[in-house]
């Protein structure tokens, strides 16, 4: 996976604005964010998108949604934030590697675009 983007983040090629990172996840700041806080949680194994979530990764899923929750709280995101995952062409993923986007402060509107 030398070609993906974010592999190469996590290799360090790459640089991010890092803010966090376990032998599984790491998180760092979107580089074109759209709330005041904008922040995207990925793990290290290159899985192509949501779907192509299986039995073998499943558990890391609920991992980054742990690693999500807890970045929220040390970011003091007390009034709520938004989790987004965008699949495949339809769901607007532009980057092949799943990642979970997390926006905060700021009041998010519904249905999205
Ligand atoms: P998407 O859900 O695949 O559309 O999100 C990809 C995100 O990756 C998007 O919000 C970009 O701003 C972000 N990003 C980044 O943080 N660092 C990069 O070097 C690149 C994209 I390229």
């Amino acid at each position: 996976m030398t070609d993906c983007l974010f592999c190469n983040i996590i290799k360090g090629k790459i640089p991010s604005n890092l803010i966090y990172e376990d032998e599984r996840v790491i998180a760092f700041e979107d580089i074109n964010p759209q709330a005041p806080v904008h922040f995207l949680v990925i793990p290290k194994e290159h899985i192509e998108s949501a779907a192509y979530i299986d039995e073998n990764n499943k558990n890391l899923m609920g991992h980054i949604l742990f690693v999500v929750s807890k970045i929220a709280k040390s970011r003091g995101l007390e009034e709520g934030y938004r989790i987004v995952n965008n699949c495949g062409i339809n769901g607007g993923q532009t980057v092949e590697h799943i990642h979970f986007h997390v926006l905060g402060e700021r009041k998010m509107l519904w249905p999205p675009g």
